[in-house]
């Protein structure tokens, strides 16, 4: 696991915690649709108390339409219409569970404060990314009629920066363009976020209840929006002044890329209508840029044709690599913005610009070829990325390789690593980045910082960070040397 991620926050086990938000219900069936686990509160909504919704079948005691939902885990109907038999109007929302059971959440209907629903996704007519999100993030404000709304967007290192915030006049202070650790969210968490449309916490203080159950067996609370809060998220909301939480997912690709996340300082909550209108208008949006994106990479493909061409000349105006690589070499630094450009095959080296002291290439060649299987890699700072890294003055490299003909690995056949020297720049961080240990629910452990308020670090030891077009890149170059060298 990236060491980004802290052992000791992947540990919760999010989805079985046994409790619920107290500001509705939940009645869970498995997949032979008998119930096996209800809320203590389940009476205050539906009428019966817990023993008398155990063990009954569902279908039978809701009605056979209330459960017609998809087969796939994570399918979802709302039903903003009252239950037969049951005074008070509620929504409901029912959700296919992982085992094919389904999970029922009962909330009170609520009229919503937020403002009108009628705006439209923002279309993707600029190529501004960021002035996108920043339309995209009002318009949740507005919908919503929550105070802060930030576009928060998760980097490839598994940081988060807020690249977008839309704020009331009563919110204080800003977090655009502060960074946060990747640890803040763990991994365990973003899994479920990904397979749920929003995660509505209306008030991060408030005591959750039990569930009960047919046995001991903990409840599955994947698609179980009233989940109980973590209680070290409790605390983190609670250090950032925040009472209420909404997050919606941003997923390009099937991968998480960013969360909209939305705070409010007193108790907040949506109507199930509400929320799911705002979810389905993010996933339009995640639509359009997904389409945005494809058309960029496709520019970029084909750009490469063109930029390629002068490589192609370069290569097929020599006999072979190593006497090509002065020129060649110069144009990969001047296409990478690279230091230097080393060629290696087997223990043969040359290079042009700056290149890695002998023990530096060593260790280099022992993480690329032996420990991992990638044929392109990337590192942004050797000395913490890279084992037994001696002092260099080579900060950063992306390496390609290409093995012997006939396969074969260890540090041998050809080689290419284009090197970055340091790059001395400040990130500001949204709080000092390195967790506190502190006691808390009866044990020491990692805590959420305390204060939010921006901290700059001085980043030493890294190199310009390199990005995901620039791997592309290196891997069409790949394709162009298996081509002209005929391997
Ligand atoms: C969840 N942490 C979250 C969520 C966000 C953040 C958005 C999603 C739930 C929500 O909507 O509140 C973090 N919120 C942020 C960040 C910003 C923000 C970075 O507004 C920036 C502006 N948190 C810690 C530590 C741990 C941790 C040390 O600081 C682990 C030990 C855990 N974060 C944690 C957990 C959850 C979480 C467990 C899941 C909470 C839940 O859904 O119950």
């Amino acid at each position: 696991m990236d060491k980004r991620f802290l052992d000791q926050c992947e540990k919760e086990q999010l989805h079985l915690s046994g409790k619920i938000l107290p500001h509705g219900t939940v009645l869970i069936a498995d997949a032979a649709g008998k119930i096996t686990h209800v809320g203590v509160n389940i009476a205050e909504f539906l009428g019966h108390p817990a023993e008398r919704w155990l063990g009954r079948v569902a279908a039978e005691a809701l009605g056979v339409t209330l459960l017609e939902v998809g087969g796939q885990p994570g399918a979802t109907k709302l039903f903003p219409a009252a239950l037969e038999g049951v005074q008070d109007r509620l929504d409901l929302m029912v959700c296919r569970a992982e085992n094919g059971g389904v999970v029922l959440t009962v909330l009170p209907d609520r009229r919503d404060p937020g403002g009108p629903t009628t705006g439209a996704v923002p279309p993707p007519n600029s190529d501004d990314t960021d002035a996108l999100h920043q339309r995209m993030v009002q318009e949740v404000a507005e919908q919503t009629g929550f105070q802060r709304v930030m576009f928060y967007r998760f980097r490839e290192d598994g940081d988060g920066e807020v690249v977008a915030e839309a704020r009331s006049s009563d919110a204080y202070g800003s977090y655009l363009g502060l960074r946060f650790p990747a640890t803040d969210i763990p991994l365990i968490a973003r899994n479920l976020y990904i397979r749920n449309g929003w995660r509505m916490i209306p008030d991060a203080s408030a005591t959750p209840i039990d569930l009960v159950g047919l046995d001991e067996s903990a409840a599955d609370l994947t698609h179980c929006d009233l989940r109980s809060v973590s209680p070290v998220h409790q605390v983190y909301l609670a250090n950032m002044g925040v009472r209420s939480s909404l997050s919606f997912p941003i997923m390009l690709g099937g991968n998480l890329v960013a969360l909209i996340a939305c705070h409010h300082t007193e108790a907040r909550t949506l109507s199930l209508p509400r929320l799911e209108q705002v979810s389905q208008k993010l996933r339009a949006y995640c639509l359009s840029l997904a389409s945005k994106q494809t058309q960029r990479r496709m520019n970029l493909l084909d750009g490469l044709t063109h930029r390629f061409s002068e490589t192609r000349m370069i290569l097929r105006g020599h006999d072979d690599l190593f006497s090509a690589w002065p020129e060649m070499g110069q144009w990969l630094m001047r296409e990478f913005q690279a230091a230097g450009a080393a060629l290696c095959f087997d223990d043969q080296v040359t290079g042009v610009g700056t290149l890695f002291e002998p023990e530096a290439l060593q260790a280099v060649d022992a993480k690329f070829c032996t420990d991992q299987s990638d044929l392109v890699w990337s590192a942004d700072s050797l000395h913490r990325q890279v084992p037994a890294f001696p002092p260099s003055e080579i900060a950063g490299v992306m390496g390609l390789r290409i093995g012997r003909p006939g396969g074969g690995s260890g540090a041998g056949g050809i080689r290419i690593y284009l090197t970055r020297s340091e790059h001395i720049h400040e990130v500001a961080w949204g709080g000092n980045p390195d967790k506190p240990v502190e006691f808390h629910d009866g044990a020491f452990g990692i805590a959420p910082r305390r204060s939010f308020e921006k901290w700059i670090e001085k980043r030493l030891g890294y190199c310009r960070a390199w990005n995901s077009e620039e791997r592309l890149l290196m891997l069409k170059l790949r394709e162009l040397l298996l081509q002209e060298l005929r391997f």
